[in-house]
C-alpha cells in the first residue's frame, strides 16, 4: 500500500469515530427540595432521556440540596462540579444578578425564543455565569404573598417575611422585615413561628406541606415564576453535535409542555382554598397598584444590579 492509500485508508477509519462520539453521562442536581413536584416531573423527563438517548447521552440524578445546597447549585454549574441544574434565578444571584430577571418576564418562553430575549439570556448565562441556558420548564405561574397575619392593605410594617431575591425590592418597599431562605427551610420558620409568612408561587404548596402552617393567601399574584435547566458551559461546548441537538431537542420538548402549569395552578388555587387557606385581595386600584409596584421595583432593582444588561434583558422580556 503506498503512502496515499494509507493516508485514504487512516482517514476513513477516523471519520466514523468522530462523528459518533461515545456515550455521555452528565451529572443533574437539583437546587429544590427532592419531595417538590418540579423534581418528580423533571425525573420523568429524565427517564424520557435517558430512554431515548442510549449510546448517545445519559442523565445522571445525584439529588437535591442534600447534595448541593440550594444558594450553591448556580456556583456548581458554572464551576462544572455538577453538569446540569433544574433551578431559579433567584437561586443564583451570587453568580450573576441578571439571573434574577427571568421572573420579570411578560413574554412567554415561546415568545422569548423568537424575539432574541432567549439569545441574549444566552450571551449573558454563558460570558458570565459559564453556562449554557437550555429550557425553561416553569412559566404562566405567579408568585404570590403568603401571610398568617391578616392585612386590609398592602403594607407589611411589623411583619417579618420569609423572602428569596425574587421578592426582595417588592416586599421591601411594602415595609416588610425579610429573611432569605432556601424552600427547605421554610417549614420550620412557619412552625416556630419566626415568619409572618412568605413568597411562593400559587402552586407547590402541598409538596412541602405549607398549607399546614399558612392562614392567608395575598391576591393578585405578581411576576412569572422561573424553573429552568443551565447545563455547565464547558460540559455542554464538550459533547459532540449529535449529543448537543440531542438534549437541545429535549430541553425544548420540555419546555414545550408549560402550558401544562395553567390548568394545574387553577387546580391549585382550589385544593388552597379546600385546606381553608383564605385569600386576602384588595380593591381593583390598589390590585393594580399591587401589581405595578411589583414590576416596578423589581425592574428597578435589577437594573441597579445589572447596569450593563439589565436595560436591554427589561426591553425584551416586556411586553
Ligand atoms: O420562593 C422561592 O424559593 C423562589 O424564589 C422560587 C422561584 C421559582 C419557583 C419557586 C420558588
Amino acid at each position: 500500500m503506498n503512502v496515499r492509500h494509507w493516508l485514504a485508508a487512516a482517514a476513513a477509519l477516523a471519520v466514523p469515530a468522530l462523528a459518533a462520539a461515545q456515550e455521555v453521562t452528565l451529572r443533574v442536581v437539583s437546587a429544590f427540595p427532592e419531595n417538590q413536584f418540579y423534581v418528580k416531573r423533571t425525573l420523568d423527563w429524565i427517564a424520557d432521556v435517558n430512554k431515548d438517548g442510549k449510546g448517545v447521552l445519559q442523565l445522571n440524578f445525584i439529588g437535591g440540596p442534600k447534595a448541593i445546597p440550594t444558594f450553591e447549585v448556580g456556583n456548581a454549574v458554572k464551576t462544572g462540579v455538577v453538569d446540569i441544574a433544574l433551578t431559579t434565578g433567584a437561586f443564583y444571584t451570587n453568580v450573576m444578578p441578571e439571573a434574577d430577571a427571568l421572573k420579570l418576564a411578560e413574554l412567554s418562553a415561546a415568545e422569548q425564543r423568537k424575539n432574541g430575549a432567549t439569545a441574549l439570556i444566552n450571551k449573558i448565562w454563558q460570558e458570565k455565569g459559564n453556562m449554557y441556558y437550555l429550557a425553561r420548564v416553569v412559566e404562566f405561574t405567579p408568585f404570590h404573598l403568603y401571610l398568617n397575619k391578616k392585612i386590609d392593605k398592602p403594607d407589611l410594617t411589623g411583619l417579618k417575611i420569609r423572602i428569596t431575591p425574587v421578592y426582595r425590592d417588592f416586599f421591601q418597599a411594602m415595609n416588610a422585615q425579610v429573611m432569605t431562605t432556601a424552600p427547605g427551610e421554610v417549614y420550620t420558620a412557619l412552625e416556630r413561628g419566626v415568619i409572618d409568612g412568605y413568597g411562593w408561587p400559587i402552586h407547590a404548596l402541598f409538596d412541602l406541606n405549607w398549607q399546614e402552617k399558612t392562614k392567608y393567601r395575598v391576591d393578585p399574584g405578581f411576576y412569572n415564576a422561573e424553573v429552568s435547566l443551565i447545563v455547565n458551559l464547558d460540559k455542554w461546548k464538550g459533547l459532540g453535535a449529535a449529543q448537543r441537538d440531542y438534549l437541545a431537542r429535549k430541553g425544548l420538548a420540555y419546555e414545550g409542555q408549560n402550558e401544562f402549569w395553567k390548568q394545574y395552578n387553577q387546580d391549585e388555587a382550589k385544593r388552597q382554598a379546600q385546606a381553608g387557606i383564605e385569600t386576602i385581595t384588595f380593591d381593583a386600584a390598589t390590585s393594580r397598584a399591587y401589581v405595578q409596584k411589583a414590576n416596578e421595583t423589581g425592574w428597578a432593582g435589577l437594573i441597579k444590579a445589572a447596569p450593563q444588561y439589565g436595560p436591554e434583558l427589561k426591553k425584551l422580556l416586556s411586553r
